[in-house]
């Protein structure tokens, strides 16, 4: 590499992932969220049997064995709650709505966790303090007022527990709506909707053993040296037993190429470190699909072969579809399939190879796959290479969606969803006295596009930041403020709440971390793991405010505000939380004995029949998919076409932006970069450090996102990858996969161009990436 000009905030990271750097930082979090004398107490109650469970993320814990399972992420995570900074009735007071909106996402977290229920007052430009009852009649009120409840959206993000996201829908649904937004709808939906149709559950099959048996890991599209920190704990272990695991990713994510184990005495004082994948392929942004049926076209070629590569008698017996399957892989061309994934047939056919070896194989995934506009597509050709050797069923082999949030497969179990089964409406109805509906209702872009065009009126939010994690905010964020009403539970002061409808609500929660006590004491509340673990959590820390209330507390309070007629005794599940885990077992199958199974550490897992090669489709069998070409019902990509991935730093929690550094890829102190292989940079005539306008190819209206620098970086050639949020005026609100209604957030047609800005390139302030294009964007 010819030598580069020095860009600020921008130097190559060569160590490990892991490691003295991880220790590093977790010392700094701590430092500057949480009196340190608190801190070692809070972490290493962090996963314990009788501890909560962190909140960073779902990967399951090894039976709650370990005395302290590092994770420099879970501590930010934990951290970044337990904070000791506040935002008080003062703050509010000395802050206007528009001067906050003109802060960054990252300024309006830091100050601090919220203390007292605030109602806007638009005459001042203020949120000024309110009594809880009062803010329950006033929200009780207006949900009243409406004569379809369907102009209501009820928003739940996957930190919500088992027990609040149960209560919310059975308030929804007594209200009268399935208007169910979540976060997941921008996140696994592909896998909740597309692992049904092929193996008759939308969640992974795989637990932490399979790990120990494993032959091969595949692994596609997630970054677990980031996003689920507690899996390389797990992936270095296989890697030491020389375990093959082969990476499909654009980006060179160090993480999976070398890692140091903190937990490991030998590496952290010898400063080695083990290396992850055996093999790296960087695929193009969306050329999965036509990967992984190039492995498969290669596997049916050496099934003809050499014979025995096949697992026939698992086809025979178990699935259906396959022949469909082999004569569209027969007629997929090597040539479009190369040009396709950026990755040539000979390296397809070594996967192919050592996936024929393996007699157990696990294939692990994330946002690379389900954030595309063929997002359930993909998950149905992972099942499909899985079952082309059975690898159900078996020991060391299944499929493995890395969960996002750390509930957010529980809140789905409980009932949240826009498209309940009729089984559990008939469960609700038996169980409850009331009708609940069932028409469907909204997803998360549907709620907001009802918004946009007016037909939703007021949106009450269980977490999250929504209108902050969606597509386009240009035209989202002007929706919210058309709002009657929105009502935020949340932790911490986000874009969302600030996006003032003509009367809002925030309602200050309790944290994971904090003790919950009501009438009956001290109360736990559980969520499912990634592997559909059910364990019980308890925080202990002493509540932010003395003014919080626990989101059951506070569902209840609105429910029973507003249905002065409701069948639900709500007083009474406030009272005791085992009350709302009774109910839970009798209207959602498989919570047999709940309260009895989560009061022994470790808790029980959920059924997953396919695990007993059991499959819960109309056939009874599982079911093969074809994926027509190699872009399932979308043209091909033009070749000048550029495909934006937006990713996460190793400092940020979804829209929660920790710090302004991404350690591993190399930025320090900025966001507003973008990442490009050197010969994109040479064919577009820009050199590492010019500042460039990113435009996507759209026929609507024109997006754009301007004087954005852009680095030089090992990715696949053709892609380019920029941070979430602030490249989400970039995509498209109804860009998206139109099984699932995922957003194709990892896969936008743009163009880069050279800023029309004339800053002299090289000497762009660190400090001025502060404040995001979003926050400039709503400031405008
Ligand atoms: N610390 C931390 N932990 C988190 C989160 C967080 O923000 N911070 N978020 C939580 C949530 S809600 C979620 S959903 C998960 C997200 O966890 P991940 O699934 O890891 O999510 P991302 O970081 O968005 O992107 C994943 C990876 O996909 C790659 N990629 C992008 N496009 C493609 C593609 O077309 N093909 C392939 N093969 N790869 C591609 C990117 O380079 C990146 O390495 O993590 C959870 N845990
Ligand atoms: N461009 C782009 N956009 C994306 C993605 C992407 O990869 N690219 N990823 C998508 C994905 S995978 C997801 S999951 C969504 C995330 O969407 P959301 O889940 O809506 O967003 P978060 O950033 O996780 O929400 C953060 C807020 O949650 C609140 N909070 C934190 N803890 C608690 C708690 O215990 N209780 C309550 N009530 N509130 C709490 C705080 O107020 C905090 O500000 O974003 C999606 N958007
Ligand atoms: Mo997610």
């Amino acid at each position: 590499m010819s030598k580069r000009r020095e860009v600020p905030g921008i130097r190559p990271y060569d160590g490990p992932a892991g490691g003295w750097g991880a220790l590093r930082a977790t010392a700094t979090a701590v430092r500057q969220q949480m009196e340190s004398f608190e801190a070692p107490i809070v972490l290493m109650r962090t996963n314990q049997p009788t501890g909560f469970d962190c909140p960073g993320c779902a990967w399951p814990d090894k039976e709650h064995r370990s005395t302290f399972q590092f994770c420099e992420n879970g501590a930010k995570a934990v951290t970044w709650e337990a904070t000791t900074k506040r935002v008080t009735p003062e703050f509010f007071a000395q802050h206007t709505v528009s001067s906050l909106l003109a802060m960054s996402d990252y300024e309006l977290e830091d100050f601090g966790r919220l203390t007292h229920p605030m109602a806007y007052d638009a005459a001042t430009d203020k949120f000024v303090p309110v009594a809880w009852d009062a803010a329950f009649a006033r929200i009780g009120e207006i949900l009243r007022s409406y004569d379809s409840p369907d102009k209501v959206e009820f928003y739940t993000s996957g930190r919500a527990s088992n027990e609040a996201a149960y209560l919310f829908q059975l308030f929804a649904r007594e209200y009268g709506t399935n208007n169910f937004p979540d976060c997941s709808n921008m996140c696994h939906e592909p896998t909740s909707v597309g692992l049904p149709m092929s193996i008759g559950i939308g969640k992974g099959t795989v637990s932490l053993d399979d790990f120990d048996e494993t032959e091969l890991i595949i692994s596609i599209g997630h970054n677990p040296g980031t996003n689920h920190p507690r899996m390389m704990g797990t992936l270095h272990e296989v890697a030491r037993r020389n375990v093959p695991i082969i990476v499909f990713n654009p980006l060179r994510e160090r993480a999976l190429e070398r890692f140091a184990d903190p937990q490991n005495i030998i590496e952290m004082a010898t400063y080695s470190s083990t290396k992850i994948a055996s093999t790296y392929f960087q695929v193009k942004a969306g050329g999965d699909a036509a990967a992984l049926k190039g492995i498969m076209k290669a596997l049916l070629a050496l099934e003809a072969t050499q014979g025995n590569v096949l697992d026939r008698d698992f086809i025979a017996t178990h699935t259906e579809g396959f022949d469909a399957l082999a004569a569209d892989l027969e007629a997929t061309s090597w040539a479009d399939i190369e040009k396709e994934s950026g990755l040539t047939r000979d390296e397809l056919e070594q996967v192919a190879v050592a996936y024929a070896k393996s007699n157990a194989t696990i294939v692990t995934y994330g946002m690379g796959i389900t954030q595309h506009n063929t997002g359930t597509a993909n998950v149905r050709l992972i099942a499909d290479l899985l079952l082309m050797r059975g690898n159900f069923g078996k020991p060391g082999a299944g499929i493995c969606p890395l969960r996002g949030h750390s509930n957010v497969q529980g809140n789905r179990t409980v009932g949240i969803t826009e498209k309940p089964s009729e089984d559990f409406l008939k469960r609700i109805e038996n169980v409850f006295g009331f009708t609940p509906p069932h028409g469907h209702g909204h997803d998360a872009v549907k709620a907001m596009q009802a918004m946009v065009d007016g037909s939703s009126k007021a949106l009450i939010c269980l977490g999250g930041n929504f209108a902050v994690a969606l597509p386009d905010p240009d035209l989202c964020f002007p929706a919210m403020k058309t709002l009657d009403l929105s009502v935020h539970l949340g932790t911490k002061l986000n874009r969302t709440h600030l996006l003032v409808a003509k009367e809002t609500f925030i309602l200050p929660v309790l944290g994971r971390t904090e003790l919950d006590v009501q009438a009956t004491g001290p109360q736990s509340i559980t969520v499912e793991d990634s592997m559909s673990m059910v364990h019980a959590s308890a925080g202990r820390l002493k509540p932010a405010s003395a003014h919080l209330r626990s989101e059951p507390a506070i569902v209840a309070g609105m429910a029973q505000a507003t249905l002065p007629a409701s069948k639900v005794d709500w007083q009474s599940l406030v009272d005791d939380y085992d009350r709302i885990r009774n109910l839970i077992e009798r209207t959602v199958p498989g919570f047999d004995d709940y309260n009895t199974r989560i009061r022994v550490p470790g808790g029980f897992r959920m059924p997953l029949p396919p695990t007993e090669r059991k499959w819960d489709t109309p056939s009874g069998k599982a079911i093969f998919s074809v994926f027509k070409g190699v872009r399932e019902n979308y043209e091909p990509w033009a070749d000048d076409v550029l495909r934006l991935i937006t990713i996460r730093s190793h400092d940020q929690y979804n829209t929660t932006i920790y710090a302004l550094d991404d350690r591993y890829r190399g930025v320090f102190g900025r966001r507003d970069v973008l990442f490009m292989h050197p010969n994109d940079l040479a064919a577009h005539g820009l050199e590492h450090g010019d500042l460039v306008d990113i435009e996507t190819i759209s026929s609507g209206r024109a997006l754009r996102l301007t004087g954005i620098t852009v680095i030089e970086y090992n990715i696949a050639p053709g892609s380019v990858a920029a941070y979430y949020p602030e490249a989400n005026v970039l995509v498209p609100l109804d860009y998206i996969d139109e099984d699932s209604g995922t957003p194709s957030y990892k896969s936008i047609p743009v163009r880069v161009l050279r800023s029309a800005q004339p800053v002299e390139a090289g000497a762009t302030p660190a400090a001025a990436s502060a404040a995001t294009p979003a926050a400039t964007l709503a400031a405008s």
